[in-house]
């Protein structure tokens, strides 16, 4: 069993970019099949992802937002309680009105070092020993 908490995670758990930070409670290493984030969304801020490798949800639980599908145009109002599944790797914005705390679930798992490269994405990496 593993039983952690955010406050207890150490820093290299604690993943950093411009417009976000991403406390990472669960990565590949874990061995689950699925990492979880929960992420702080600056206020103010908007990031263009599109997970091509990965599937993502996210469970917003604080703050005020919203999504932009960017296939279709849609937007998304997003706060406490939303949740929205990229379930086809959608291209998007997230807009951040307030601080956003996001539970997020990714599948693959995350390793813990990717970045977003130019499009937004995470590189496909493998935990080492495998899986
Ligand atoms: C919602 C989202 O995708 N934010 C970017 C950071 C990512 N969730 C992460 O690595 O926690």
């Amino acid at each position: 069993m593993i039983v952690r908490t955010l406050a207890g995670l150490p820093p290299e758990r604690h993943v950093s970019a411009e417009t976000w930070t991403s406390r990472r409670l669960l990565l590949a290493g874990d061995r689950m099949g699925f990492s979880l984030h929960d992420t702080i969304i600056h206020a103010g801020t908007e990031t263009r992802m599109c997970y091509r490798n990965h599937l993502e949800a996210v469970y917003c639980v604080a703050g005020r937002g919203s999504i932009e599908d960017l296939a279709t145009g849609e937007v998304f109002p997003i706060a406490d309680g939303t949740v929205y599944a990229l379930d086809k790797h959608d291209e998007h914005v997230l807009r951040a009105e307030t601080e956003l705390r996001l539970v997020c679930v990714f599948n693959p798992p995350v390793v813990g070092t990717e970045v977003h490269d130019a499009s937004g994405a995470y590189p496909l990496l493998v935990a080492e020993g495998g899986r």
